[in-house]
């Protein structure tokens, strides 16, 4: 059933987000502040607001996909909420989304935070995913319509939860990507092709790697950070030599250097049998 949605913001994202919406038959209407960045998606149907307020009014559930949170304000302040369901899928920390929420839900909206795990071409198609989190009967009578855009995924009521677990996924690859910078920078010292170790030796290492996970998960909500494979003492004697290599390599493990840090703390503090699973307990 074709449903009235409102843009706010047409950057790359949110241009990406309303043309989704006017693929999949909704009546679109759309602002940004630079007005000629609605042009595209006026020319496949969507209607231009001339301000927020028009926008807002147009529409039941109304999207906002801005650069920051401050602009969110700076967009919405005078506009009256009443009636609304405000999806602010403008990526931000929870403390935030939690902010928002109640300054929102303050002007008769009802609040739901997004976090778009996809990037701008990746809208609309398979594996694009967008978690959701604040009210619950919001995203329920808006989840088919915002399934047009990605996978929705509710992640609960606090709607800091959303962007909690959005940077914790940003988290884990910024770590993936940290181990691969230094594994490229010694595999290119040595003059090894780059390409070649990565597709055959350095991705199936890591998937066999990332299988072990979910053991590792439960172990730390268990608090067990008892090991049968290898403890900090042997991690720390591994980091310590994988440092050495590098330096004797000619290059630099500073991406690494954190972890040999906290593995050093652990294991300063006595608790060297345990396994890398006890890092959090020096992370909390
Ligand atoms: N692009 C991506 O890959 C990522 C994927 C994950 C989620 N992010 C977040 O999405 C938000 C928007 O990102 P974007 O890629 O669309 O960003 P831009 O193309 O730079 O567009 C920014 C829009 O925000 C408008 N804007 C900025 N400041 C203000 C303001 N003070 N008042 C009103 N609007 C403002 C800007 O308008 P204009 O410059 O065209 O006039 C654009 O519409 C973002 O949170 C990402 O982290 C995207």
């Amino acid at each position: 059933m074709p449903e009235n949605i409102s843009v706010l913001g047409l950057g790359l994202m949110g241009s990406a987000l309303a043309d989704a919406f006017l693929t999949a038959g909704h009546r679109v209407t759309v602002w940004n502040r630079t007005p000629g960045k609605a042009d595209p998606l006026v020319a496949k149907g969507a209607t231009a607001a001339a301000t927020p307020a028009e926008a807002v009014e147009a529409s039941p559930l109304v999207i906002a996909c801005l650069l920051d949170y401050p602009s969110v304000y700076e967009v919405l302040h005078e506009v009256s909420l009443a009636g609304r369901t405000l999806a602010n899928l403008t990526t931000g920390r929870p403390a935030e989304a939690r902010e928002a929420a109640s300054w929102a839900t303050e002007r008769g909206a009802d609040y739901l935070d997004g976090g778009i795990m996809a990037v701008p071409h990746m809208i609309a198609k398979p594996g694009a995913l967008i978690l959701y989190s604040g009210s619950g009967a919001a995203f329920d009578r808006h989840e088919q319509a915002l399934a047009v855009l990605a996978e929705p995924r509710y992640v609960g009521e606090d709607p800091g939860m959303a962007p909690l677990l959005d940077l914790a996924m940003l988290t884990g690859m910024y770590g993936q990507m940290a181990g691969f910078l230094e594994a490229a920078v010694m595999v290119t010292s040595a003059k090894y092709p780059l390409k070649e170790f990565t597709t055959n030796l350095l991705i199936p290492w890591l998937n066999a790697m990332a299988a072990l996970q979910p053991a590792w998960a439960e172990k730390i909500e268990a608090g067990d950070h008892r090991t049968e494979v290898s403890n900090l003492e042997i991690n720390r004697a591994g980091l310590e030599n994988l440092v050495r290599a590098f330096r004797e390599q000619g290059v630099k493990p500073d991406l690494l250097l954190p972890m040999k840090t906290v593995i050093d703390q652990r294991v300063a503090r006595g608790l060297g049998h345990e396994g890398l699973s006890g890092l959090v307990e020096e992370l909390s």
